[in-house]
């Protein structure tokens, strides 16, 4: 693609009747490129009007500037500055040719007014022109100024607008020409085209001509093709239906006190983030912030009842059961949500609907009466991301516990209590045994999973510990997970299969789950022993 100052000259250059659109900030810019116009007038009027300040050069020339800058950072297509006059003598013009062409502005249009200058349709004949020699010379300190030969100066003629005739038209437009001025642009406040098509026709094609035809809005376009009109500015229909649509929604509002009038008809919020280009940060996203850890998410297994505790399960499954005046689910989600895991799926069954719990995503087992763990898992794979946490929903643990476990780096990583089991209450159906002992000596000590079983006694061996039912998933583990899961899923007990049956699969498939050992400080809710000591372990008084 042509560089904005190429694509300007040629909108000036080209045989045909170009169009361009006002704008005033990045946003209307953006919009007038998505619609499909193939350059932008930044209107002085507009720029003001949008600060509610006076289009008498109330707004600073470098204010100009860094609006400019959000526009020409939004958009692919040529900005053509309305310079008013040039904010200054020769001397600024220069500098501030330098300054446009540094924030990717394609050209500036020059009026032959004194400043400050006042708006063309203010009082326009009471309104001084300019020197015509010094107007001159500010237009070619301007082209000696410009490193960029596509950079264009428009040079605007304000003698109709100040009362002269078609002469002074025709001469300031020729000095202005031999000047160097890339193209002129000739304005008029009538409501009919008369001046703007005598000129033209005088004029024959000596440079290419610009007009504004806000005020003979009603001449019909062919008109200005057939007078070889180059560029045509629609001046500022951006910004006036702006206006009327916020006095409208404004109103509204205010009169109903209710949003519910407006909201169908106004942009939705997801069409702000649109024209922001929010999808396009989330794709770098993922290009770039790859350094960081993955986004760690959670699934959490929370589909059964939790028979033995009874009439305390009638109408909720048991992690809705409060724990000190939480419910267990509540906590989990808390904890990891302060640890900046925000993404947390909840596989929900038994009195689903009683799962009340914000800042959750609940995915359903329709048939946990009938089926086991795995079957939830699978409920909720598709929130097994490149970092996951899957654990059952009744644990209550020390938080110490979830940041070593995101610490670690391993494809899979099991938490197992090396506490003697003789001291372990509740489920002990979990046990571990390990490719070595806890080392409790060692930091980060490389222990691996052989078995996970209710089996006090596999192959004579003594047991390591527990698996507590904490499983971090990352990296290559999630494959390896789908694969343990495709090959579970051929067994016709399947459906009733826990945890403990993926873990010795992917301990059989070569995929052993890395151990990280703990000692206590943890708990889970089978009984109502279970739920006595719950409340103590939840505000801190044992480990
Ligand atoms: C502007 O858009 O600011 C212009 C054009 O200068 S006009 O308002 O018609 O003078
Ligand atoms: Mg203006």
């Amino acid at each position: 693609m042509n560089s904005k100052t190429t694509q300007l000259r040629h909108l000036l250059s080209s045989d045909g009747t170009e169009f361009i659109m006002e704008a005033h900030n990045g946003l209307s810019a953006r919009i007038v490129e998505e619609t499909g116009f193939k350059g932008i007038w930044a209107s002085g009027l507009a720029l003001s009007a949008q600060h509610a300040v006076r289009d008498n050069n109330e707004l600073s020339w470098t204010q100009v500037v860094d609006v400019l800058e959000f526009m020409a950072d939004a958009t692919s297509i040529p900005i053509l500055l309305d310079g008013d006059t040039g904010y200054g003598d020769f001397n600024n013009m220069r500098r501030l040719v330098r300054k446009l062409e540094q924030r990717g502005i394609a050209g500036v249009c020059i009026e032959d007014k004194l400043f400050p200058k006042t708006n063309s349709f203010i009082q326009g004949e009471r309104q001084p022109l300019e020197d015509v020699e010094t107007f001159c010379g500010k237009i070619q300190a301007g082209k000696d100024a410009q490193s960029d030969d596509d950079f264009c100066i428009v040079a605007r003629v304000e003698a109709f607008i100040a009362g002269w005739g078609l002469d002074e038209a025709l001469r300031r437009a020729e000095a202005y020409r031999e000047a160097g001025a890339d193209a002129i642009l000739m304005h008029s406040k009538l409501s009919r085209p008369d001046e703007i098509l005598a000129f033209a026709t005088e004029w024959a094609d000596r440079a290419p001509l610009v007009i504004v035809p806000t005020k003979y809005y009603s001449t019909p376009t062919e008109v200005f093709r057939q007078h070889r009109v180059s560029l045509v500015i629609w001046a500022n229909h951006l910004i006036r239906s702006a206006i009327s649509a916020m006095q409208d929604t404004a109103a509204r509002i205010q009169a109903s006190e209710s949003l519910v009038d407006v909201e169908g008809q106004i942009a939705t919020v997801a069409e702000i983030f649109r024209l922001q280009g929010a999808d396009e940060l989330l794709e770098a996203e993922k290009r770039y912030a790859r350094s960081a850890r993955a986004e760690t998410s959670a699934v959490i297994l929370a589909a059964s009842r939790g028979q033995a505790l009874r009439e305390l399960t009638r109408e909720r499954p048991k992690v809705m059961i409060p724990v000190a005046g939480k419910p267990v689910l509540r906590r989990l989600v808390d904890k990891f949500k302060a640890q900046g895991i925000n993404d947390v799926t909840v596989v929900a069954g038994y009195r689903s609907e009683a799962i009340d719990v914000q800042g959750v995503r609940i995915v359903e087992n329709g048939d946990w009466e009938e089926t086991g763990e795995l079957a939830s898992l699978v409920c909720a794979l598709d929130a097994v991301g490149p970092d996951t946490i899957v654990l059952y929903g009744d644990l209550l643990f020390r938080t110490y516990i979830l940041n070593n476990l995101l610490d670690w780096d391993a494809p899979l990583l099991a938490v197992v209590d090396s506490s003697p089991l003789d001291q372990a209450q509740g489920n002990t159906n979990d046990i571990a045994y390990c490719n070595a002992r806890d080392d409790r000596a060692m930091y980060q000590q490389r222990a691996f999973l052989d078995r996970v079983c209710a089996d006090r006694d596999w192959q004579g061996r003594e047991p390591d510990g527990r698996w507590i039912g904490l499983l971090r998933i990352s990296g290559d583990g999630r494959d390896a997970v789908g694969r343990g899961l495709d090959a579970l899923r051929a067994d016709p007990g399947f459906p009733r299969m826990g945890m403990p049956d993926l873990l010795n699969q992917l301990i059989e498939q070569g995929d052993a789950p890395q151990v990280q050992y703990i000692t206590g400080h943890w708990m889970d809710l089978n009984n109502h022993d279970d739920l006595q000591r719950a409340a103590g372990f939840a505000q801190g008084h044992r480990s």
